[in-house]
């Protein structure tokens, strides 16, 4: 079986570009490999988080995993800090990792842009991303497209680093999606959805009522020239409202394209077919909520069997640098 992992952050609540460009993908990963699923909470500490609201995002965030689908029989779900090995070899990689390859990460620019005092850990963030994949031995990563850089990091360390030391870590492959690897915020298509912005009109949440859903696909930026075509660069805001349909429904963007003559049919289907999507993802949240001994209990099992293989990797790497073992 493939070894799979990804991770998420708990840095605000999860999208509808999370679910679409990752989560749905987890969970049919989960069918035919071995996967391993985590909640990246010290990615969270790389912009201000208040402790209670990382706390609490974190707890929510495990149960949203497990209310889209992922199951614990068959994915291993846990969250990153319970395991101490993502730190170890953080250090190892960081003094793999190059300032110069670090400071060529368009998402680094893009959230230190403007900001006076921007945290180290933003800077080193992708190592710690590529700790994440390398300790489970990752072959395949299942990422919507923004985070395609920090994958190739990923793959470059462990060749450099296998290359320095020998062979002691997998060389990961990206698995990003066809349809909806990078949705758009709907109010400023030009940019992604992104969980912690503040754009309430331009971001579904994976929890948005079916109002909420209808009113904010209605309201979606589009443009004037009222043809219904699939074309990115020239009609960003129409172009994403069909990558939705189109991941929805399990189509391409062009087919579904074909179907409409006016913007508000296209709306009222984008709309419907969401919250068809959503919906059980709702309906298992709220059941839950009400058994969150249950979720306390697949992370600690979650937990202890990452750690298993964790630490082995761990132990790989570090005697390979020359680190002498405890005896
Ligand atoms: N807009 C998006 N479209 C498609 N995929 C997306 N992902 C995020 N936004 C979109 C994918 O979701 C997974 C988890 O993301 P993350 O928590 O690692 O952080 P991120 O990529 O930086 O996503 P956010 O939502 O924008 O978080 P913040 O606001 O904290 O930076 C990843 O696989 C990502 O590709």
């Amino acid at each position: 079986m493939t070894r799979v992992l990804s991770g998420i952050a708990p840095s605000g609540d999860f999208t509808l570009g999370n679910y679409l460009g990752a989560l749905k993908h987890w969970v049919t990963f989960q069918d035919d490999n071995d996967a391993f699923y985590c909640v990246v909470d010290l990615h969270a500490l790389t912009n201000e988080i208040d402790p209670q609201v990382l706390r609490r995002n974190s707890l929510d965030a495990a149960i949203n995993l497990l209310a889209v689908g992922l199951d614990p029989r068959r994915s291993t779900v846990f969250v990153q800090s319970h395991v101490p090995e993502h730190t170890r070899l953080t250090w190892l990689l960081e003094c793999t990792a190059t300032v110069g390859e670090l400071s060529r990460m368009t998402q680094f620019k893009e959230k230190s842009e403007g900001h006076e005092t921007v945290r180290a850990g933003l800077f080193t963030y992708p190592v710690l991303m590529a700790a994440d994949i390398l300790l489970y031995a990752a072959e395949a990563v299942p990422v919507g497209d923004d985070q395609r850089q920090h994958l190739e990091l990923a793959r470059t360390l462990a060749v450099r680093f296998n290359n320095r030391y020998g062979e002691t870590f997998t060389v990961p492959d990206a698995a990003i999606p066809g349809a909806a690897a990078r949705v758009m915020d709907l109010q400023h298509p030009e940019r992604k959805m992104s969980k912690s912005v503040d754009s309430p009109l331009g971001t579904i949440g994976l929890l948005d009522s079916p109002e909420e859903i209808t009113r904010k696909i209605r309201k979606a930026v589009t443009d004037t020239d009222g043809e219904v075509r699939y074309d990115r660069v020239a009609k960003p805001g129409l172009a994403n409202l069909l990558d939705l349909l189109a991941a929805a429904t399990d189509g391409t963007p062009q087919e579904v394209a074909k179907g409409y003559t006016r913007y508000g049919d296209l709306k009222k289907d984008v709309a419907e077919a969401l919250n068809e999507l959503l919906r059980p993802v709702r309906e298992r949240r709220a059941e839950l909520e009400r058994d969150l001994s249950y979720v306390g209990s697949v992370l600690a099992e979650g937990a202890s069997r990452a750690h298993g293989v964790a630490k082995l990797t761990y132990a790989r790497a570090a005697d390979a640098v020359g680190l002498l073992p405890p005896s």
